[in-house]
């Protein structure tokens, strides 16, 4: 097993990929305990906790709990090198992502058959048989590494829709959005056609268990206005579901692809929710995966979260069995690692934030939730019923029903119109034979096996052998088709970067360079931006550019978070790195105090009046040494080098804290030595730990002048009081 410390090795991967076989087939749900117990919580709707991970940051006061959702997390990945992606698939599983979706950068839709090998071509990657086997090859060492089996997904879409999913059902691909409808109002492809296509396809996905998504989400994202299209979304919920149970999915494999339609500053709740509660009563039996509303993200990351979190209560009261997290990639267009990680983070501290909701609140049967939902209801029969009247699916589509901007029955005619007649793929469509027949396990409609003998029950796949689902080896696999564009190439590229102590910054890819800075200015938007600009030539930064401005004020400042790249690297193995200061934890700190008592005096000394920086590293209030049961005698500011000497003495205390600010002259250097000296007079310098601090105070120059220790800018309560208990000990020790 791949171990935390080690890079998880592309050569690997590719090492005998030809050969690779995926594991199992199907999805895979998170495994439920309930009434889970972690660091003295009990939990309701939580799932199996991982083997590694990283906990949310607030886990370090909760014993480094990690608790999972009982949602699988669903991140998107694709940056257009799907190398570099399979690293971040790494990093997301560790934040509790088990469902990774490959979004092409390429409009897979627009291909007309597989691709072979591994190119990123003009428009993005397509789907190709090397990668995905690729990424799941990465994913089955990820997934041992985690503890947790990860669902694999992407999309049977276009005229290649069946080619793909039999590729996917060879390649252990768990998941996959497949749905008619989008072909036909997002892709102009011909409706015959694409139902055609989407029979097969789905009775592929059904012989190789894969969870089905829909696409209804799409007139969400496209429609002038989200929410006026709820009711058609549920007629095409209802149009691919039934189509899909008809075509022999069972309907557990079958989700909705749910998106609440609107987002604050429209009241969120009052219409996502009744949206949802009217899904969840149609569709009972079926899944639900629930993404957010990525119509109305900005470049705001904070606000994309809030609306994700917002989303998610709603997921969370309707019980949503698949939690996507893609806001902030898709509103701003960054697919950027740490969007990917946030995202799967902001799902597990709010889900796991909401456990147990449903057993302290629940949905009002009446009032204005009901009513609404009634009315949506109401609304999408009708629309159904209008379409079945004018002639079908088919021509309603031809008459625009789909993603007009009123809300049904209202119309205002610039929905989405295709012909029937028309679009890519017109007149592909051919009967079948008398004697066609096709010696596959999993296909649509009409095959006549009585010709060879054989039952309905058989396979007809046996006449040959098997077909590619039961025998591995009559799969083609092609490497790679262009010498030019291809995976070797690219990684060629940045071959020394890869396992070298040469480190770039990165957002998306190995050694892309590009780093990202937030600047507050106090200007208006246009000179803000402008003198970020200006500021990122100064600091040397290559193609800056600003991909996010935010009033603070119109006039008293703005906030601009701008990209760039650099060109230079780092080498580690020539970096010497800071000492890890010696800490104790608290626990050792108190119990060491309680059995040996501490006491120490403190002031500031000479002419200094800046108290707060010791009081911080006294008070408790701030976390300082008084915590842990040391007696502290403050004797206030400027106060006499001999008065606090003295004063220790007669406190037969174990510790001076002597504290300087003022720095001129290297006073606090020369008031360091004074104290040493003082204490050397009266006899008690080797009964005396001396602590000098302030933010001036460089330690080696502190402990130049006699002192056992300096401590400058940043330090906490627990460094001092660490260093107090060492110091103590080992004077103990040697007694
Ligand atoms: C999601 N964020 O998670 P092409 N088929 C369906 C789709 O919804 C899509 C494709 C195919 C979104 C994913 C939008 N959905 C992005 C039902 C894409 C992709 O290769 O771009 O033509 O098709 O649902």
């Amino acid at each position: 097993m791949i171990k935390p410390n080690e890079k998880l090795s592309l050569d690997a991967i590719f090492n005998d990929l030809d050969k690779y076989a995926p594991r199992r087939r199907g999805w895979t749900w998170r495994q439920a305990v309930p009434g889970q117990q972690l660091a003295g919580n009990t939990y309701s709707d939580t799932s199996k906790t991982l083997a590694n991970s990283v906990p949310l940051p607030a886990a370090k006061y909760f014993g480094n709990i990690d608790p999972q959702p009982i949602q699988v997390i669903t991140t998107e990945i694709a940056s257009g090198k799907f190398e570099d992606d399979i690293r971040r698939m790494r990093m997301a599983a560790w934040h509790g992502a088990d469902h990774i979706m490959v979004i092409r950068t390429a409009g897979q839709s627009h291909y007309e058959g597989l691709i072979e090998g591994t190119p990123q071509g003009v428009g993005g990657v397509p789907i190709s048989r090397k990668q995905i086997r690729a990424q799941r090859k990465a994913l089955d060492i990820i997934e041992d590494e985690v503890g947790r089996p990860i669902n694999y997904h992407s999309y049977v879409s276009g005229v290649a829709g069946p080619d793909i999913a039999v590729m996917f059902a060879e390649e252990g691909v768990n998941g996959a959005h497949q749905d008619p409808q989008y072909n036909v109002l997002y892709r102009n492809i011909n409706m015959v056609r694409s139902f055609v296509d989407a029979a097969e396809s789905k009775k592929i996905m059904a012989w190789a268990e894969i969870l089905q998504i829909d696409g209804a989400h799409n007139a969400n994202a496209t429609a002038m206005v989200a929410w006026k299209v709820m009711p058609e979304l549920m007629v095409q919920h209802a149009i691919n579901s039934l189509f899909s149970e008809k075509s022999g999915m069972k309907r557990e494999n079958i989700a909705l692809s749910t998106v609440p339609p609107t987002a604050a500053p429209a009241p969120d709740l009052k219409i996502n929710l009744p949206y949802a509660v009217a899904l969840r009563d149609f569709f009972e039996g079926y899944r639900f995966r629930a993404q957010m509303n990525t119509k109305y993200m900005e470049s705001s990351t904070r606000e994309a979260t809030v609306t994700h979190v917002l989303n998610m209560m709603i997921s969370k009261l309707t019980s949503a069995d698949i939690q996507s997290t893609i806001t902030p990639d898709e509103g701003r267009n960054v697919p950027w690692h740490m969007y990917n990680v946030e995202a799967c983070d902001t799902a597990k501290q709010a889900l796991i934030g909401m456990d147990g909701l449903l057993e302290m609140v629940e949905i009002k049967k009446s009032g204005m939730l009901p009513a609404k939902v009634r009315e949506l209801k109401e609304r999408a029969i009708l629309f159904f019923e209008e379409l079945l009247d004018s002639g079908g699916y088919f021509s309603a589509v031809e008459k625009g029903f789909f993603i007009d901007s009123g809300i049904y029955p209202e119309r205002n005619g610039d929905g989405i119109r295709r012909q029937q007649n028309g679009g890519v793929g017109n007149n592909t469509v051919y009967e079948r034979d008398p004697d066609y027949f096709a010696p596959v396990p999993a296909h649509f409609g009409y095959n006549n096996i009585g010709q060879y003998g054989l039952e309905a029950s058989d396979n007809p796949a046996k006449l040959i052998g098997g077909s590619t689902f039961e025998d591995r080896q009559k799969i083609q696999y092609i490497d790679e088709l262009d010498p030019e564009d291809n995976v070797n190439k690219r990684m060629q590229e940045t071959a020394q970067y890869r396992d070298s102590s040469l480190v770039k910054p990165e957002v998306q890819w190995l050694a892309d360079g590009v780093l990202v800075v937030d600047l507050t200015l106090p200007a208006s938007v246009k000179y803000a931006e402008a003198a970020a600009l200006e500021i990122a030539k100064k600091m040397n930064l290559f193609e800056a550019e600003v991909i996010h401005r935010e009033i603070l004020h119109p006039s008293e400042g703005t906030r601009i978070q701008m990209k760039g790249r650099i060109d230079f690297s780092i080498d580690t193995s020539k970096l010497k790195l800071p000492e890890e200061p010696d800490l104790l934890s608290d626990e050792e700190i108190r119990d060491y105090v309680a059995k040996h008592p501490l006491t120490i005096v403190a002031g500031t000394v000479g002419q200094d009046e800046h108290s707060v920086g010791l009081r911080e590293i006294l008070d408790i209030k701030h976390g300082g040494i008084e915590k842990y049961g040391i007696k502290c005698t403050y004797l206030g500011t400027s106060v006499p080098i001999a008065k606090l000497v003295d004063a220790a003495i007669e406190a037969d205390a174990n510790a001076i804290l002597m504290s300087t600010i003022i720095s001129h002259d290297e006073i606090h250097y020369k008031n360091m030595k004074k104290t040493v000296d003082y204490a050397i007079e009266r006899g008690v310098r080797d009964d005396l730990i001396i602590i000098a601090g302030g933010t001036q105070v460089i330690s080696e120059t502190a402990l130049k002048q006699g002192v056992d220790a300096g401590f400058g800018r940043g330090t906490k309560g627990n460094h001092v009081a660490s260093f107090i208990v060492k110091r103590h000990q080992k004077m103990e020790k040697s007694k």
